[in-house]
C-alpha cells in the first residue's frame, strides 16, 4: 500500500492520544503521500498538514499538498478541502510550515519547500486559515546551489517569518 498520511491528538501529558485519522485520502488510488510537517492557527485552532505528494507524478512530478484539521474534542478530523499549496512541473521536496499573527485577524500559515526545476529554489506559499492561497509561491532564494532542509519560523516582534534550509 502505498504511503498516506494520519495524524491524532495527543494531549500534554501523553495519556490520552485521540482516534487516529486519515489526513490525506487518496491512498493506493494518486501516487504517495510522505513527509508531513504541521502547524497550529493560534486564533482557530486549527492545524495545518503539508506534505509531498506524487498525485500528479506523471504531469507535475512531486508536489507539495495541504489539508486543515480540526479539534472535535476528543480528537480530530479532516476540516476544509486538500489544496496544492506547490504543483510546479518540477520536483518539490519535503515541506515545513508554521503560522503567525500577520494581519490582525486570523493569522496565516507559511508553507516552504525546495523546488527543483533547472536548479534548487527555495519558495514559500502563504496559506489563509479558511485555506485559501495568497498570490503565488514566494522566491526565497534562487541561487544555484544545492539546497534541503528548509524550515521556518514567524517572529511576533517583527512581524517577519525567518526562513532556513540547507544549502551546498
Ligand atoms: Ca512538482
Amino acid at each position: 500500500m502505498p504511503p498516506d498520511i494520519l495524524g491524532a491528538t495527543v494531549d500534554p501529558t501523553g495519556t490520552n492520544v485521540g482516534p487516529i485519522i486519515a489526513i490525506s485520502t487518496e491512498g493506493s488510488t494518486a501516487g504517495q503521500q510522505t513527509d508531513p510537517a504541521v502547524a497550529a492557527c493560534g486564533t482557530t485552532g486549527r492545524w495545518l498538514v503539508a506534505w509531498l505528494d506524487t498525485r500528479n507524478q506523471g504531469t507535475t512530478g512531486f508536489d507539495v499538498y495541504a489539508q486543515q484539521v480540526a479539534y472535535v474534542g476528543p480528537g480530530s478530523s479532516r476540516w476544509g478541502p486538500t489544496v496544492p499549496v506547490g504543483a510546479f512541473t518540477g520536483e518539490a521536496g519535503p515541506p515545513a510550515i508554521d503560522w503567525g499573527p500577520v494581519d490582525g485577524g486570523d493569522g496565516e500559515f507559511l508553507v516552504v519547500w525546495i523546488e527543483w526545476q533547472t536548479y534548487d529554489t527555495a519558495y514559500a506559499r502563504r496559506v489563509e486559515p479558511d485555506s485559501n492561497l495568497v498570490g503565488d509561491p514566494i522566491v526565497v532564494c534562487d541561487t544555484s546551489a544545492i539546497k534541503s532542509s528548509p524550515a521556518v519560523a514567524y517572529a511576533p516582534t517583527s512581524s517577519d517569518w525567518w526562513v532556513a534550509w540547507e544549502s551546498g
